[in-house]
């Protein structure tokens, strides 16, 4: 793994790393699943470097440099073909760095934006060019300050004739605020990390039952069943107790579900996840060859691939 050893607790230009952060992991474990040809990662990011693609200033956190040839490092050795690159707060609107990634990738990366209300038409020509297909909304406190919900839907409202969707990155508690606001985008939903469920509840309670109507009333809602690391109380390497709740996902909206590794792990304070052992929860969650393959291959391509 020498390729993607990290210089990783380093950040480049003028900035430093937060001290309470960990940095990737350095050496991954070769997982035990393989994963199906053409496997997509749909969840990770890009970071900097720092002195080439400079943070935002208005960002809660400054990450370790992440650069794109580490990704695609992590990706071979994991076994994947692709990757969904999206685009992180601590890079603010500048898509540059995903930008440069995406148009390095030989066709072999997507990516998700952010972007503000005053983009350009040409803007938004040129970001779908290099493989950009949606742009992301985050209402988590610690990542960002609040934006208005009639600035999110003009957003939506530029984005929706390109054919993109939004990615919306949220925590369970705050969804029942949210719920009729995410009904009414126009576009295809694709919601991060399952929502982020308190996994101490039940599956069965009504937490996660929030979740799973918001899917099921819209059939174009997607999940993301990825960071069992950032869900999990009972902790690494197995993260039991979010296997039902994934699980639970993937076997009732078997067409509408992604996976990705969330590398390199953005604010992760307590342990960082060893990426090989994050593909190793895969089958735990998509418990047949047809599940995983639906997961993992036709469905990233539908959403990402199409053209
Ligand atoms: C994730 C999770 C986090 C961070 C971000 O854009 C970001 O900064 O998404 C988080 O801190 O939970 O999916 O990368």
């Amino acid at each position: 793994m020498s390729t993607i050893r990290a210089t990783a607790a380093s950040t480049s230009g003028p900035f430093q790393m937060d001290q309470d952060w960990l940095p990737f992991h350095p050496n991954p474990s070769k997982p035990l699943f393989v994963p199906p040809p053409g496997a997509v990662d749909a969840h990770c990011h890009v970071f900097g470097p720092g002195d080439v693609f400079p943070y935002a200033p208005e960002r809660k956190y400054t990450p370790c440099d992440a650069p794109k040839e580490k990704l695609w490092a992590l990706r071979d050795f994991l076994g994947f073909e692709r990757n969904v690159i999206v685009q992180a707060t601590c890079h603010g609107a500048d898509n540059r760095a995903v930008v440069d990634a995406l148009r390095h990738s030989n066709g072999r990366a997507r990516g998700v934006a952010t972007v503000k209300p005053d983009i350009t038409d040409a803007q938004l020509q040129e970001l779908d060019e290099a493989g950009i297909r949606g742009v992301r909304f985050n209402f988590v406190k610690r990542l960002v300050d609040v934006t208005p919900r009639e600035v999110l839907l003009s957003i939506a409202e530029r984005i929706y004739p390109l054919g993109w969707h939004i990615v919306i990155y949220f925590e369970a508690t705050d969804l029942p605020e949210l719920f009729d606001f995410f009904s009414s985008l126009p576009t295809p939903l694709v919601i991060d990390h399952m929502g982020r469920p308190d996994v101490t509840k039940p599956v069965d309670g009504p937490e996660f039952e929030l979740f799973l109507k918001l899917l099921r009333d819209r059939p174009n809602i997607w999940s993301k069943v990825s960071c069992p690391d950032r869900l999990s109380k009972s902790g690494p390497p197995r993260y039991e107790d979010v296997i039902p709740f994934a699980r639970r996902v993937v076997e009732s909206f078997p067409d509408r579900v992604l996976w990705g590794t969330d590398w390199p792990h953005p604010n992760m304070k307590n342990h960082m996840p060893d990426d090989g052992k994050l593909v190793d929860f895969i089958p735990q969650i998509a418990t047949t060859p047809a599940l995983q393959r639906k997961l993992l291959v036709d469905n990233p391509l539908r959403l990402y691939w199409h053209r």
